[in-house]
């Protein structure tokens, strides 16, 4: 108590002291804050490691991809009202970049591409202080430019915001200046990246306000949320067989839109990785394991009492570019063990293989069987390869439910009949797959399926011994046509909540405000019309209907 009561005194103190003008003194954004989370950093004695990630989204061929240096979601924010400056000390700095980001907001990720938020990029690199600002209206830096010389090993760098300017200084004198467009209007946050090859230490990482403006210091949010009176989780735990109701939730919203947050914890009792355990994110280079962010929606879902379906391990998208040069049985195992063996215990379930048909008619008649030939596992080791990444995936977590996830396969034709050939096949071989997840993505008119004809899908699974689950589902429509997506929506429902071997249902998102169906050829992204709750996070009919149908 007394502690507690010292520790609020101090913390009264400081309060008035940063309110005292420009003598206020630095707050301190490292000790005492959590960098512990933060991915590709190593919190050590002498400060905060950071290492090279080349951490990349690539497109759906495979190639290219925009850089996703990580942003520590966990870690401190500022909330500077007026003129501030950022002081940090990086020690280790050489030829290979090193740079320390303040972001204006979070990225947030739409379909193969990275929505830059307004930043400023400070590297050091060949002796010279490189900024890059972004204005939140493009991927790409708006401006940059090169200031000093002869900047290595322990560098201090800092930016002051004044007015409409940013000055920088490097080791204590002023190397240069940019107009500031006034890109942080709310929290900035911190990120921080090395080159490949590079890496260096965040020694300290002070700020304060300049001429008497204010600051505050925050750290990330409580992740428990209170579940709601009425909520489709609720209503589904009320069922005589109850049901998981799930979402595909990103870490990047859930900890800056408290609205966001407080609908994911409050209404659904499952969640799905969007992205953040996909290879691409999780191992972005050989033997390189970032599990930050994945760790951050599990420990959400600890704090709310929410299952975990794990998405997902063997895929032919969202490979790191080594990773599809490289796609071999060791490979696959390699990164099952590690991935599966990081969240062993904090994960329900599995899509061990995502998406294994193909989109082309030829591939269900040339021997193929419907596989996808395009695919790098395919490739390397033909149908087997999904038969051993079940089998490693189990052994790995023996407790953890194991599904095929595919889409497309909700209607009748070539496609669903090689899923269940196949499903079959998997089965006779005494592969351990469990389950197999309908995605029920309705992106135009033709998407739309009869739930009846999906039931039967079901049903003929069941005789199998497999379990399904709706696992992605969306139906993109017009503002007119909302009657339409609640009933496509509740219809599927209806039948994972009527079928006693459906397990769980799944939108992918939640809301529009952050949903993979928006349109990414402006900036920033038109949402798509999609799921339950708009871009308001206002509910729509579809999620009266899904109340509704869980009674
Ligand atoms: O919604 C996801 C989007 O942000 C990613 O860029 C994309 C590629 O990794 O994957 C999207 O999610 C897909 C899911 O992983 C598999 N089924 C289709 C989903 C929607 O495209």
């Amino acid at each position: 108590m007394k502690l507690r009561a010292a520790g609020l005194a101090l913390l009264t103190l400081t309060a008035v002291v940063s309110l005292a003008g420009p003598a206020a003194a630095a707050d301190d954004l490292i000790a005492g804050h959590d960098w512990s989370h933060f991915a590709g950093a190593k919190v050590q004695p002498d400060g905060v490691r950071i290492t090279p990630l080349d951490r990349r989204i690539v497109d759906v061929n495979g190639t290219g991809g925009q850089a996703d240096p990580p942003v520590n979601l966990r870690g401190p924010r500022l909330k500077a009202d007026g003129d501030f400056r950022v002081t940090a000390v990086m020690d280790g700095v050489g030829d290979k970049g090193a740079y320390l980001q303040l972001y204006g907001g979070v990225p947030i990720i739409y379909d193969e591409w990275r929505q830059e938020p307004a930043s400023l990029r400070l590297g050091v690199k060949g002796g010279k202080l490189t900024v890059s600002l972004w204005n939140g209206g493009s991927d790409k830096p708006a401006t940059t430019k090169s200031y000093g010389s002869g900047l290595s090993g322990r560098v201090t760098v800092e930016v002051r915001g004044v007015g409409q300017t940013f000055s920088f200084y490097a080791n204590g004198a002023k190397v240069g200046t940019l107009g500031n467009p006034g890109i942080f209007k709310g929290l900035i946050w911190f990120g921080a990246d090395a080159e490949v090859g590079g890496g260096w230490t965040l020694v300290s990482l002070t700020a304060q306000g300049e001429g008497g403006d204010n600051l505050t210091v925050a750290d990330a949010p409580a992740l428990a949320q209170p579940v709601l009176a009425d909520s489709l989780r609720r209503r589904a735990a009320a069922l005589p067989r109850p049901i998981d109701i799930g979402a595909a939730l990103a870490s990047a919203p859930l900890f800056a839109d408290a609205g966001y947050r407080a609908l994911a914890g409050g209404q659904f009792d499952m969640l799905t990785p969007e992205n953040d355990f996909k290879p691409q994110f999780v191992q972005p280079r050989k033997g390189v394991f970032t599990f930050e962010d994945g760790d951050a929606l599990v420990a959400f879902a600890q704090a709310n009492g929410m299952k975990v379906h794990a998405h997902t391990l063997v895929w032919h998208e969202a490979l790191p570019a080594w990773m599809r040069q490289n796609a071999t049985k060791q490979t696959m195992f390699d990164h099952i063990d590690a991935v599966a063996g990081h969240f062993k215990g904090k994960v329900a379930e599995w899509d061990v293989v995502n998406e294994p048909m193909s989109d082309e008619d030829a591939d269900y008649t040339n021997g193929h069987q419907g596989l996808r030939p395009e695919s790098p596992w395919f490739k390397s080791m033909g149908e087997q390869y999904i038969d051993l990444a079940f089998q490693r995936a189990h052994q790995v977590d023996p407790g953890a439910k194991l599904f095929l996830n595919e889409y497309g396969a909700e209607a009748n034709g070539e496609r669903w009949d090689a899923l269940y050939n196949l499903v079959k096949r998997l089965k006779q071989r005494g592969v351990p797959i469990d389950g197999v997840g309908f995605q029920n993505h309705e992106y135009e008119a033709g998407d739309r399926v009869p739930a009846e004809t999906f039931r039967a899908h079901v049903k003929k699974l069941a005789a199998l011994g497999v379990e399904v689950r709706v696992s992605e589902m969306d139906v993109l429509v017009s503002s007119s046509q909302r009657k339409i997506q609640a009933d496509e929506i509740a219809g599927k429902l209806k039948v994972c909540r009527e079928e006693p071997t459906c397990t769980s249902f799944t939108t992918w998102g939640f809301t529009d405000k952050y949903g993979s169906t928006a349109d990414v050829g402006s900036y920033p992204p038109a949402p798509g019309d999609a799921l339950p709750w708009d871009s308001a996070l206002k509910p729509k009919q579809a999620y009266t209907a899904m109340l509704n149908t869980l009674g």
